[in-house]
């Protein structure tokens, strides 16, 4: 079986549980504490020298980092990955914004204001500086899904489950997702697919 090490609060970790979950895979998950900076330790380094969950060990003990690199493994062969060159370009496009243009701002500054309610540390300005850009690209998803069911068209594909892994707990940094009709819409319907939990998740 697939074991997954990864956090429970971290969206990049909820993404391979989800679909893991979605195709009926049995996997192990290991809870890993990034707080407690578990991710930095000689033993974990060892398996994966960029010190990040989620790690993924295939059955026959092969690794995988990098969340989107696991859902493009997982969805081998599925409906998930279009068949369509053209389309199946588009996914990569929204893969590849969400880790430029929508993670750092939307995952970065919910966990800065997750780690202030932990331990009373300053990160307001930071905060202030990232949550434009966090905005930015909800608004350049709503331009999407203002037209389409799902960011590549009519089905769901990899760039829904990688965009709805930070989008749905937005909220929890500060964003006002009410700002954003087709994304909230959007939402719930991926949260109306089989196989769905929220995070924190299949541990
Ligand atoms: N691009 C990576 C990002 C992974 C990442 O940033 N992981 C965070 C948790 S969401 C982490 O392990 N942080 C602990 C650390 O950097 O020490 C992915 O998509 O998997």
């Amino acid at each position: 079986m697939h074991t997954l090490y990864g956090n429970k609060l971290s969206g990049n970790c909820w993404k391979p549980a989800f679909l893991l979950h979605h195709r009926g895979l049995p996997f192990r998950w290991i809870e890993v504490d990034i707080f407690e900076k578990e991710t930095r330790r000689a033993e974990f380094l060892a398996r994966n020298p960029n010190g990040r969950v989620p790690l993924l060990e295939l059955p026959d003990g092969r690794r995988l980092a990098e969340s989107n690199a696991m859902l493009l493994h997982l969805a081998e062969g599925t409906s998930w990955v279009p068949s369509d060159p053209y389309e199946r370009a588009k996914m990569y496009e929204w893969m590849f914004f969400e880790q430029y243009s929508h993670e750092p701002y939307i995952a970065t500054v919910r966990f800065w204001t997750i780690v202030q309610q932990r331990d009373a540390t300053d990160f307001a300005a930071n905060i202030a500086e990232r949550t434009p850009g966090g905005y930015a690209a909800l608004g350049v998803m709503e331009q999407q899904l203002a037209h389409t069911p799902f960011l590549v068209g009519a089905s769901p594909t990899l760039a829904d489950i990688a965009l709805y892994a930070y989008t749905h707990v937005a909220a929890e940094g500060g964003f006002e997702l009410s700002r954003f009709p087709a994304v909230t819409v959007w939402l719930a319907r991926f949260a109306a697919l089989p196989g769905f939990a929220p995070m924190p998740c299949y541990s």
